[in-house]
């Protein structure tokens, strides 16, 4: 069986069990990092040297990467509705899970290490400030883009919202200033209706 080593309150595990919990996959999980700790010890950092997680292991192989590991999952479970096999599709899927990393992920980790793990005496507020204005031009991005559509690649949710879904459900529930973009509300409130989101994605932000 499909074995998984990470928190279930970390993002990056979350989008493991998403994409698990859409493709009907079961599984082994250990709970490991954050409260948990064991992310540096040895025999974790021999699966997985950057100790961190989620971390999987499949038939014997060991893999770790979030986004990676979706579409390994994908790939291997006839999960064709969330990673189409045409390379035009498929590209199209992949360069969200890749803008997810490199373009909205940092200001939406930065807005979580000040306004949830840091002590209030500790919140520097220009910073927060200037994350929370990253995290508002990534977001327009996105609410530009699904003028025309119900997902970001096309009529059907794919690992572009399973790689996104968590950030996109903490910019909601953040106490910051949001002004209205109807196209992004619309389209958390169409991830919230799948049974995976509500059980892996909408859970207290720690
Ligand atoms: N790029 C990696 C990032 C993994 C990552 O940073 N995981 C965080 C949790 S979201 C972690 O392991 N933090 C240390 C901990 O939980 O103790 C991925 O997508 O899997």
């Amino acid at each position: 069986m499909l074995k998984i080593w990470g928190r279930a309150t970390s993002s990056n595990v979350q989008k493991v069990l998403w994409c698990c919990a859409e493709l009907g996959i079961e599984y082994e999980r250990v709970d490991l990092g954050g409260p948990f700790r064991g992310n540096r010890d040895p025999e974790y950092l021999a699966m997985n040297p950057n100790g961190r997680v989620p971390t999987i292991k499949d038939n014997g192989l060991i893999l770790w990467e979030s986004n990676t590991i979706c579409r390994y999952l994908a790939a291997t479970r006839h999960g064709e509705r969330l990673y189409p096999a045409d390379p035009a599709a498929r590209a199209n899927v992949e360069r969200w899970m890749d803008w997810q990393l490199a373009t909205s992920g940092p200001p939406m980790s930065a807005l979580l290490g000040m306004l949830i793990r840091a002590r209030p005496e500790q919140r520097d507020q220009a910073a927060i400030e200037a994350a929370r204005l990253q995290a508002l031009a990534a977001w327009t991005i996105v609410e530009d883009e699904l003028e025309d559509r119900p997902y970001l690649a096309g009529p059907e949710l794919t690992l572009a919202e399973i790689a996104l879904g968590t950030m996109v459900y903490r910019w909601h529930a953040f106490p910051i200033e949001r002004p209205p973009l109807k196209n992004l509300k619309a389209w958390y409130e169409r991830m919230r209706e799948r049974a995976g989101f509500k059980t892996h994605i909408e859970i207290p932000i720690t």
